[in-house]
């Protein structure tokens, strides 16, 4: 495997300053051999600080902070920044890779899975998120041996990508007639009112959706209006919004109300879906034929087996066998490439 050449970048804002810090980071004797170049003296070894010519451009210092990694310290002008970038891309430094910067980011992080899962932690949606991330270091550590390392180009599995959730929220979609309670429903689980809930049929017309968090798993919940006769254009615009949602859900849930029947849905394309019977309270919830055909009975406005719908959605799309399973998990791609002994 060829060592790559020197990454370079700035780590003070590009505006004019007494001082400019910049890092130059990578294999040391490559790394030796472009400050060589550049000030036309020996680099200064690991821990000391040396002041140095940076060719005809400026001078300044130059700090060795380890084996691998130095700054340099020009004067602040954006115009020796610009002559300096120019110089060290013709000396072959380049523009770190993502998970370059994230160590610069990181610089407490004891390896490279350490240092991607505290950049992955810094962006997680979920609170789920924070035990199984700061976990995965360990065991990546533990899991160093094929077929880890061999598998650094092949996708993510089934169980990484549904884990992958608890960072990105999954698309939740809400189906159902008009009436059903759909506007009703998303109320009450945001704890505010986020759409209009009216009992005049088509009052939902947009494809509302909000950031809730299921009993620690952030979703984004997409309430959607109800498709009936007489449709009018904004409505039919609704239900083409709605379509769209539908075809990119990860999870669907139909929705219907004592009497109100189950409606079609069209376009989606995941297989995860849940048939809820809303208005549990009213008087004929029990002798309904919804309720036979529902694999849950709730109430938007009791409450009824509401923590039960959440715990059903929340487990449906992040699996508590996934969340106990102690394989290392691919959390981004490109993983098993830098796993601790690819990285060592
Ligand atoms: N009794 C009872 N009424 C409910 C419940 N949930 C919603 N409703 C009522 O049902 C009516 C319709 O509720 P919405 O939430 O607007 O229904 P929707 O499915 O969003 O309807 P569209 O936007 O027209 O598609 C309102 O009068 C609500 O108060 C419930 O759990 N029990
Ligand atoms: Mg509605």
């Amino acid at each position: 495997m060829s060592i790559a050449s020197p990454a370079w970048w700035w780590s003070t804002a590009h505006t004019p300053g007494a001082i400019a810090v910049a890092h130059l980071d990578g294999d040391a004797h490559l790394l030796e051999e472009v400050l060589r170049q550049l000030t036309g003296k020996e680099a200064p070894r690991t821990g000391e600080v040396a002041w140095r010519r940076f060719g005809s451009i400026d001078d300044g210092v130059i700090a060795r902070t380890s084996n691998q990694h130095a700054l340099l310290m020009p004067h602040g002008g954006t115009r020796i920044r610009e002559l300096l970038d120019d110089r060290l891309a013709e000396l072959g430094a380049r523009t770190p890779s993502a998970h370059e910067s994230a160590h610069a980011a990181w610089p407490e992080a004891a390896d490279r899975v350490e240092c991607a899962m505290l950049n992955t932690l810094s962006r997680a949606a979920s609170p789920l998120a924070v035990d199984l991330l700061s976990a995965q270091p360990a065991r990546w550590r533990q899991h160093t041996e094929p077929p880890f390392t061999a598998n650094a180009l092949s996708l993510p599995s089934p169980r990484d990508l549904r884990l992958r959730r608890l960072i990105t929220p999954a698309r939740v979609v809400v189906t159902g007639p008009t009436n059903a309670g759909k506007s009703t429903l998303l109320n009450a689980l945001a704890g505010r009112a986020v759409a209009i809930a009216h009992h005049t049929p088509g009052t939902t017309r947009d494809a509302v959706a909000a950031r809730i968090d299921l009993a620690g798993l952030v979703v984004d919940w997409f309430d959607t209006p109800g498709v009936r006769p007489d449709m009018d254009p904004i409505e039919r615009a609704a239900a083409e919004l709605a379509a769209r949602a539908l075809a990119c859900a990860d999870m669907v849930i139909e929705l219907t109300a004592p009497g109100l029947g189950w409606h079609a849905i069209a376009g989606a394309t995941t297989a995860l879906r849940m048939r809820v019977l809303n208005q549990s309270d009213r008087a004929n919830a029990h002798t309904c034929p919804e309720r036979n055909s529902a694999d849950l009975a709730i109430s938007a406005h009791t409450g009824a087996a509401m923590d039960e719908l959440v715990a059903r959605v929340r487990d449906a799309l992040v699996p508590p066998a996934d969340m106990a399973n102690s394989t290392p998990w691919r959390f981004m791609d490109g993983l098993p490439a830098i796993s601790a002994a690819a990285s060592a």
